[in-house]
């Protein structure tokens, strides 16, 4: 089964999906298996894996650890080309559609896009949105883009309105790693409510409580990272994907 056909497919069995985003950088090899035995037990619907800053290149032996005490699916969730690899499952090519810079909005696409045909890898085309989240993120200042003001809902709609229209698969809401505050539940209520196809909600999401409120306000995927390099927190897996999971089913019935 293609990656997207199994995300569709976690959405309308579980209501709402939870991703866990690793951070190649920050992640420790040899604690990968107690780590990943926790995830499997605990309904981690998906691994993203990549950041905006990845220094070594980590990312497939990060992968290959996955698999060895793995079976749930590992998206790319690429910052830059050096994390294309074919030991992912697929790839969210991610069109930086809340920016106008057109490096980000097509020209690292042609530059992948021969690798990834050479790898076969499946591509989840997915328009992603930055939004204004307090501080500066890295994001931001890595992609040279600015995001859409918090306030601002309509530009928010309008601008996921024209990555549907453009045939993306997917709408990632992203306030950014670590940032201060989460992508406005208005905002996902608004975008959520015009949009046909999934949305993924991302970006300084540290409680239970949040998730919740993103996947009442509408949210497909929710997207926890920061929050789990943090050993002391993985206990909360269970939480988290408890809440996303029966919030989805009680808000789809
Ligand atoms: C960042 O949306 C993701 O790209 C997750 O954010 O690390 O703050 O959970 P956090």
């Amino acid at each position: 089964m293609k990656v997207f056909d199994y995300l569709e497919k976690v959405k309308s069995e579980k209501g709402a999906g939870f991703l866990l985003l690793i951070d190649p950088d920050k992640f420790e090899i040899s604690e990968s298996e107690e780590f990943f035995s926790i995830c499997n037990r605990s309904g981690v619907d998906a691994f993203l894996i990549g950041g905006s800053l990845v220094k070594d290149d980590f990312i497939s032996q990060i992968i290959v650890e996955i698999k060895k005490f793995s079976e749930i699916p590992v998206i790319l969730f690429p910052g830059g080309l050096n994390q294309v690899t074919g030991e992912a499952d697929a790839i969210l090519f991610l069109s930086l559609i809340s920016g106008r810079n057109p490096e980000h909005l097509i020209g690292k696409h042609v530059l992948a896009a021969p690798l990834i045909n050479r790898i076969n890898l499946e591509t989840i085309a997915t328009g992603y949105m930055l939004i204004e989240s307090g501080a500066s993120t890295t994001a931001e200042y890595m992609s040279g883009t600015k995001p859409i003001p918090y306030n601002k809902t309509e530009i928010a709609v309008a601008t996921a309105l024209a990555g549907q229209y453009l045939g993306l698969q997917m709408i990632y809401l992203e306030a950014g790693s670590g940032a201060e505050h989460t992508v406005p539940d208005r905002m996902v209520r608004a975008v959520t409510k015009t949009l046909d196809i999934p949305v993924i909600v991302g970006g300084g999401i540290r409680s239970g409580e949040a998730a919740q409120r993103k996947v009442e306000a509408g949210a497909d995927f929710v997207v926890v990272g920061n929050f789990f390099e943090y050993k002391d927190n993985w206990g909360e897996i269970k939480e988290f994907s408890k809440v996303i999971h029966n919030t989805g089913k009680r808000r789809n019935k």
